[in-house]
């Protein structure tokens, strides 16, 4: 069995721009989080995952990139970058950067010289098609709405964006880009970063005949493509394995299959992925922009799925509710008003009890919540803009839009970390780039801290357990109770051990019984109400509960 550091790891991402602003120009900033990272050693995370911070026009909030060798100025410089890295590893923490190689901001100098002529030598660096009668090269569309397609009068060509008109896709096929890809990563990897998150990894390969998609949007075309595989081999090899990096694809729309290919020790491509299988089970008919409940039987089934197929197939799972791209996990799968601590709490157990490497986004260990912003004028992300005009255009009513995207914005994400209840949270003492949630008043760093109940000493328990037991690093996987429409239980197994994890996600009591031998004593390992049932026989689970119980 492979011993592996990250198995036993858990994750921190923080999105710098909504972090710590100690500039008071409204955005957080590098000497913001070097101000934080005691909070952070405290929380007890190995690794922080930084989104990006290189220099970017930031029409994607950095996802934009226009120099992969700079900080962004707002951010800081090389030199606060450098003390980051120094201070997070005086602390015994890892560091990963966000690697964004799927494509390029338009202004990155690569794409200006690609712009410029079709006989430039970067022009291959990028998709370029000819229109065809008149058109777009093909009907795939763009993830943040519209085509894929930006025409340039220049040139008479087009070039193809899977997300922002201003992030233009690389050409993988292209040796000289993949050159220029791995010495980019030994640059930072030769600065002493411990790792990478790899953005939307899985589209770097596109289906060289630029089919038109009759039944869909283009994804089967270049989601996890012909020579996919090939390119992350290329990359660990001459990058990643000779660093000792720790990496961790974000895979869109991927397969269970895929992913076990991808993260397989021995094919020597990923340490492991991101799949967002359970994060749709919100979306009726795989349509993002509806209001709707969420369906709980499905979001079992699917983590289920990926927790059996990935311990069958050695492959790892990185385990998360929430990033920056998704509304907080609290007002999504538990209740942000009455059982907001209870639920958090569940929610959280839930998820790190699984197997895998575990991730928590910046502010849910306070459970922070949706903001519920009313005005369309509040909302900052381009998806959410984009998602705006587009349902407007459906005929749909602000009223209605508004309603969407309060549950559905990436937005939802990227409010100002609540530090404390001062004025703006303690973020910034400036005018922050987007508004906080209002209840930051009540739901701070500096309120838990106090709070010997809180969510973050229970996030707390959970990282030490993971580090202490390693059934829950090793131990495989199994549901119980799978139709059941409020518990979400399951068990773990390894060298005659187990764990038996029962969480209720509603808010009405429900009763189960373990399924224990006679001889068994559950030992309570944590819980989220003071005084939890014993385990024997049946138990009853108030509103939210959540037990996990150890057994030898
Ligand atoms: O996200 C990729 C991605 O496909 C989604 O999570 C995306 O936000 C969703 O499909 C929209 O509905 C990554 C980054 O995490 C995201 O912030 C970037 O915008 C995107 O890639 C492009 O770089």
């Amino acid at each position: 069995m492979s011993e592996a550091w990250w198995k036993k790891a858990t994750v921190y991402q923080i999105y710098p721009k909504s972090f710590n602003d100690t500039t008071g120009n409204g955005i957080g900033d590098l000497q913001g989080i070097i101000q934080k990272l005691d909070y952070l050693k405290k929380l007890g995370v190995d690794v922080i995952w930084l989104t990006p911070v290189y220099k970017s026009p930031q029409k994607d909030n950095g996802y934009d990139i226009s120099d992969y060798y700079s900080i962004e100025p707002t951010y800081g410089t090389m030199d606060d970058f450098q003390e980051l890295l120094d201070e997070t590893h005086k602390r015994g923490m890892k560091l990963i950067m966000d690697l964004v190689i799927n494509h390029t901001s338009t202004e990155h100098e690569w794409f200006k010289q690609a712009a410029l002529s079709k006989t430039n030598p970067y022009r291959n660096f990028y998709i370029w098609k000819d229109p065809v009668e008149g058109r777009e090269p093909t009907n795939w569309e763009s993830k943040f709405g519209g085509t894929a397609w930006k025409y340039d009068e220049n040139t008479g060509q087009y070039y193809l964006h899977l997300f922002d008109v201003t992030q233009a896709d690389l050409n993988w096929e292209n040796r000289e880009v993949r050159e220029n890809v791995v010495e980019m990563i030994k640059f930072w990897a030769e600065k002493g970063i411990d790792g990478f998150r790899l953005d939307v990894i899985n589209l770097i390969s596109k289906d060289q005949r630029f089919p038109n998609d009759d039944t869909g949007d283009g994804r089967k075309f270049y989601t996890d493509g012909p020579r996919v595989h090939e390119y992350l081999h290329e990359i660990n090899q001459s990058a990643f394995s000779p660093y000792n990096m720790m990496t961790v694809g974000e895979m869109s729309s991927t397969t269970l299959e895929n992913c076990v290919l991808y993260t397989k020790p021995e094919r020597k491509e990923l340490d492991m992925t991101f799949q967002f299988h359970h994060l749709k089970v919100d979306y009726p008919n795989g349509d993002k922009w509806t209001k709707a409940p969420f369906d709980f039987v499905e979001l079992k089934k699917i983590l289920s799925h990926w927790q059996v197929g990935m311990h069958e197939g050695e492959g790892w799972n990185a385990l998360f509710w929430c990033n920056h791209d998704q509304p907080r996990v609290v007002s999504r799968f538990g209740d942000d008003s009455t059982y907001h601590k209870k639920s958090a709490k569940m929610l959280a157990t839930t998820i790190h009890m699984m197997q895998g490497t575990p991730y928590i986004y910046q502010g849910e260990e306070l459970g922070m919540t949706n903001p519920n912003f009313t005005s369309i004028d509040q909302y900052r992300d381009v998806e959410s803009i984009n998602a705006f005009e587009m349902l407007k255009q459906k005929g749909k009513s602000e009223e209605e839009i508004i309603a969407i995207l309060q549950q559905k914005s990436r937005d939802n994400a990227r409010t100002p970390m609540q530090w404390s209840a001062e004025e703006n949270a303690g973020f910034t003492t400036g005018i922050p780039w987007i508004e906080l949630a209002a209840n930051y008043t009540d739901i701070n760093a500096e309120t838990v801290l106090q709070d010997p109940d809180s969510i973050f000493g229970h996030y707390q328990k959970l990282i030490e357990l993971r580090k202490k037991y390693d059934i829950i690093t090793y131990g495989d996987y199994k549901l119980l109770f799978a139709e059941d429409p409020q518990i979400f239980a399951y068990t773990r197994s390894w060298k005659g051990e187990k764990l038996v994890v029962v969480n209720n996600f509603y808010a009405t009591e429900a009763t189960v019984k373990l399924p224990l031998e006679d001889n068994q004593l559950p030992q309570l390992l944590v819980s989220n109400y003071t005084d939890s049932p014993d385990g024997l026989g049946e138990i009853t689970l108030r509103p939210y509960e959540s037990v996990v119980y150890y057994v030898k």
